[in-house]
């Protein structure tokens, strides 16, 4: 399988999170795609590809204008105030306030960031559109016939909404992929998202919408992030009713129920008559991940991939989490490798 990779995602590289009131070291870390990249080499040979330039046009079909200009101009405005110093909004609008009138970078920052684990840093804006960019190639690999390609994209993207950004993610790197195979004719397109936390950007970004469904098997959202949304009853709204569906499930778990979760996703997505298939590929489902809590084995990524093989369908896999670095590349790869052999039969 081809890999698109771009250098460029090193230029996020948070020194700290804020968990339970303590400013800890990041989770989110240049490493994991090191060692992702390292693996993938290993397996696949060592040619990846390097992304092309999109531009900002197929992120701002998914996401509002507003928050795509604010990201890419935020830095100039907000070192020109408070220097070199990585970004954190300490004030958010409270409900029914009237948001739009601030002209205070630090309360704009509020605004559109929803939590406090994705500070924006001098090179967060090239590596996150580079990011996207490496998605958009390997969806164009897809979309030119490849049967699947992977998009080894950092930072992540599937809690990036349509006018907010948070939990590491900027752009919803899944969700830019997905439209650009509507755009491209594709009639329907699935997004199944195994990453441990709940999809909430990317259903967010589709919820009104019948010709994209939205799948997502996660921890539930009653004791993890993103919390406030990923339960069973979000089935979509207006024509998007019942093109979304998501599958919470409680911690400790394993395979056998996870893969119980996966076969009512796949199901879905074969009913649903998807002519293209978008992975949020998110391996913090890992036994040893440091933030989760679910117990997939290293063998059970290959299993994974093999299912999701058995749709047949084009396929573009998006790496999203995954913070257990020893085991990261490993997992990914296993994921790819499954679904190669699945493909194969
Ligand atoms: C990103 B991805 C919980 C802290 C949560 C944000 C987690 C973002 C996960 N103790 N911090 O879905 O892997
Ligand atoms: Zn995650």
């Amino acid at each position: 399988m081809k890999t698109v990779y771009s250098p460029l995602h090193a230029l996020q590289d948070a020194e700290a999170e804020f968990i339970r009131g303590k400013r800890v070291p990041s989770f989110e870390m240049p490493r994991r795609a090191e060692l992702v990249l390292a693996q993938v080499k290993h397996v696949f040979g060592d040619e990846t590809i390097e992304p092309r330039d999109f531009g900002t046009e197929p992120l701002v079909k998914v996401h509002d204008e507003a928050l795509v200009a604010f990201l890419s101009t935020f830095w100039d405005r907000w070192s020109a105030e408070n220097g070199p110093v990585d970004a954190f909004p300490n004030a958010w609008p409270p409900p029914r306030s009237h948001r739009l009138r601030t002209q205070r970078i630090g309360a704009e920052l509020g605004r559109f960031c929803i939590d406090m684990s994705s500070p924006i840093m001098e090179g967060t804006w090239r590596a996150v559109s580079a990011s996207a960019n490496v998605a958009l190639t390997a969806q164009a690999l897809v979309a030119g016939g490849e049967r699947a390609a992977f998009a080894l994209c950092r930072p992540p993207g599937h809690h990036a909404g349509r006018d907010y950004f948070g939990g590491y993610c900027f752009i919803n790197n899944a969700a830019v992929a997905a439209q650009a195979f509507r755009d491209q004719g594709a009639a329907r397109v699935a997004v199944l998202d195994v990453d441990y936390h709940h999809g909430n950007g990317t259903q967010d970004i589709f919820y009104g919408r019948n010709d994209i469904l939205t799948v997502s098997i996660h921890a539930d959202p009653i004791l993890e992030y993103p919390y406030y949304t990923g339960y069973a009853d979000e089935a979509g709204e207006g024509d998007g009713h019942g093109f979304n569906l998501n599958l919470p499930l409680p911690w400790g778990t394993r395979f056998d129920a996870y893969g119980e979760a996966l076969d009512v996703s796949l199901s879905r997505i074969a009913s649903f008559g998807a002519e293209a298939l978008v992975i949020s590929l998110g391996v913090d489902t890992f036994d040893g991940d440091p933030i989760s809590k679910f117990k997939l084995r290293n063998a059970d990524f290959s299993t994974i991939g093999r299912a999701i093989a058995r749709l047949g369908l084009p396929t573009v896999f998006i790496m999203e989490g995954g913070y257990a670095v020893a085991d990261i590349g490993i997992n990914v790869v296993n994921t790819l490798s499954g679904f190669e052999d699945g493909f194969a039969k």
